[in-house]
Formats: C-alpha cells, sequence, structure tokens
C-alpha cells in the first residue's frame, strides 16, 4: 500500500481541471442545500440547478433531460471563471454554489413544473439569482411565475430563439416547450411591452403562433431585422424594451437561437441563427444592464457532438456573469436582482 502511495499523484495532480473530480458541479462549485436559509448562509449570488423537464411527447431529438449534467460536465474542461476580457473571478464575485438537479420520480410535467417553482422561489428568497439549466423549453412558464411572484414591481422577460413560443396550447395541454411566451404574460406584471422574442425566424413556427406573438402586443425581433440592424444596435433595442418600467428581468436562452452549424446537440435546431460571437456580446450586454433569473433550454447531449453545444452554454453563463459583475464592479448595473 505503501509503494501506491509513493507512486501515486500529487494531491496538486488530483484537483488539476483535467483530471475526473469525484463529483461534477458547475464550475467545480460546491454544492449547496436547495433551501432559502442554506443559500443565504453561503451568501451565494448565482445558483446553478437542473430542471431536468422532457415530457412533452415531441418524437424527435430527445435528451433535454440530460442538459444539466452535460453543461456541468463541459464547464470542467479546459473552463475557468475568470474571463480574458474581465478578468473577475467569478466563484469571488459570486459565491457561485450548484445545488444539483430538481426531479421528481414518478413525477409528471406538472409536478415538476411546481418543482421547478419551489426551487426557483427559494433562490430569490435565499437572495440569490437562479440559473436553470433545462430541460425542455417548457420551463420558463414555472420560472417566470416565480419570479413575478416574488418581485413587487414590473418584470421584462427576454426569449432568445428561433421560435415565438406563444402557443395557447398543443392536444389541450397548455404548459408546454412552445408555450413559455404565451404563458409569461398570464403573470400580472409582466407586460407584453416588456417582452421579446429575440432571433425568430424559420418556417418551423406556424401561422397562428406568430399571428398570436403580434396580437398579444409582444415586441418580436426576428433574426433578419436583427441582421439588419446590426447586432450591436438589436441588442441594446431589446435591452432598452424589456428593462422600461420594470424591476426584474427574466431571460430564456433556447440554444435553436443559435445556428444550427454551432448547436448540434438541441431539440429543434435551425439555420440562419446568432453566430457564437454574437451571443457572446449579447451575453455581455444583458450581463451589463443586469438580470435577475438566467435559464438555458434544449440541450440534449445524445446529439451534442464534441459537446460544443454544453460548451456554448457554458459560455453563456459566463459571460452574462461577468458582464453583470463588471457592470456592478463600476456602478453602472442599473437592476438589482430581486431579493438581493
Ligand atoms: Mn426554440
Amino acid at each position: 500500500m505503501e509503494g501506491a502511495s509513493a507512486g501515486g499523484m500529487s494531491p496538486e495532480i488530483r484537483k488539476d481541471t483535467w483530471s475526473m473530480p469525484p463529483f461534477r458541479t458547475f464550475l467545480s462549485s460546491p454544492m449547496c442545500e436547495l433551501s432559502a436559509e442554506a443559500i443565504a448562509e453561503a451568501g451565494a449570488g448565482a445558483v446553478y440547478f437542473g430542471a431536468p423537464v422532457d415530457s412533452q411527447g415531441f418524437p424527435d431529438r430527445p435528451g433535454a433531460i440530460l442538459g444539466p449534467d452535460a453543461c456541468r460536465r463541459e464547464s470542467l474542461v479546459d473552463m475557468g471563471a475568470t474571463t480574458v476580457e474581465f478578468r473577475i473571478d467569478l466563484h469571488e464575485f459570486w459565491n457561485i454554489v450548484d445545488c444539483g438537479n430538481v426531479s421528481v420520480a414518478g413525477g409528471n410535467l406538472a409536478r415538476h413544473h411546481e418543482a421547478v417553482y419551489d426551487a426557483a422561489t427559494e433562490i430569490l428568497r435565499g437572495g440569490a439569482i437562479p440559473m436553470m439549466l433545462g430541460g425542455d423549453h417548457s420551463i420558463p412558464i414555472p420560472g417566470v411565475r416565480a419570479l413575478a411572484d416574488h418581485t413587487d414591481g414590473q418584470v421584462g422577460y427576454l426569449h432568445i430563439d428561433a421560435h415565438h413560443d406563444t402557443a395557447d396550447e398543443i392536444n389541450g395541454e397548455r404548459n408546454t416547450m412552445v408555450s413559455p411566451s404565451r404563458r409569461a404574460i398570464d403573470n400580472p406584471n409582466v407586460d407584453p411591452k416588456n417582452c421579446v422574442l429575440f432571433g425568430v425566424r424559420g418556417a418551423a413556427n406556424n401561422p397562428d403562433v406568430i399571428d398570436a406573438a403580434y396580437d398579444l402586443g409582444f415586441n418580436v425581433m426576428t433574426m433578419f431585422e436583427i441582421m439588419d440592424m446590426g447586432i450591436d444596435a438589436a441588442i441594446e433595442k431589446a435591452l432598452d424594451l424589456v428593462h422600461d418600467g420594470t424591476d426584474a428581468l427574466y431571460v430564456t436562452f433556447d440554444n435553436d437561437s443559435m445556428d444550427s452549424g454551432l448547436v448540434p446537440g438541441t431539440t429543434a435546431p435551425e439555420v440562419c441563427g446568432l453566430t457564437s460571437r454574437e451571443m457572446t456580446k449579447l451575453a455581455i450586454g444583458v450581463g451589463k444592464r443586469g438580470f435577475s433569473f438566467l435559464d438555458v433550454a434544449e440541450l440534449s447531449p445524445l446529439y451534442d457532438s464534441s459537446n460544443i453545444t454544453a460548451r456554448l452554454d457554458v459560455w453563456w453563463l459566463v459571460y452574462c456573469l461577468s458582464g453583470y459583475a463588471d457592470s456592478l464592479n463600476k456602478g453602472t448595473a442599473r437592476l438589482v436582482p430581486s431579493g438581493r
């Protein structure tokens, strides 16, 4: 035994980022019990948790239930918590913790959504920003409801997606992965004038869904409008709208907002989407103006060659947090996360 120990790895080698850690958390953050009290006691400013919801009978490209762990794994591969551009250690700044996954063995969609609502509420009550990794794109339904219930004032909603997601129901089910925008405005303090559907395009959106987006008063920014406007102006316009008279901001990022060439690991890939440079600019812009809640939806590692979609999601979260940290350091962020 002594011989094995003498030839074994040094503690430094054992904890390097290339070796497999004994358990995987987002950016190697400490685990934390999912309760407001534990989160407050840990002094966490941002909380990663998984919402592995994927139960709606869509027959193509399953696997979003594996998204939270795929993102955790990729966050440990050649990835630190400090970017070249901002040079802010996110662990130091945000005290990130990982609260594990919210899943209900034997559960159904309604019970999964209630569990997500409860988890998000605990995190907001604990004074932290939820970072929720899906799961299919029904997860903003309980997420927005939790933020809206937690916030006295108005809530803005930024929906980054190839799809409007304004379907009122499918086959009688109202809380589907194509309904999060529609359900967001069911909350009395979410006004469609503070909701932006950013990057919509293509032929997968049926005419009813497209009409509903305009009829209900959403701000629709199609991908081609964004291209004509230029990405910087488009980002500013979207952020002006979601921050206009609001006290909190919910941001949902569907992987299919990206060009399909960059996101093989998503449920409904679409061509003509955002580039990774545009996405990173958007993340920094979102961060600079502040946010209360982030979610990432539709990551399916089953189709994710080279884990590139998961990596992109890690970038999204890291650059949102970095931009916000920078802005708070400079005193230029307007929005204070709900509950902080
Ligand atoms: Mn979508």
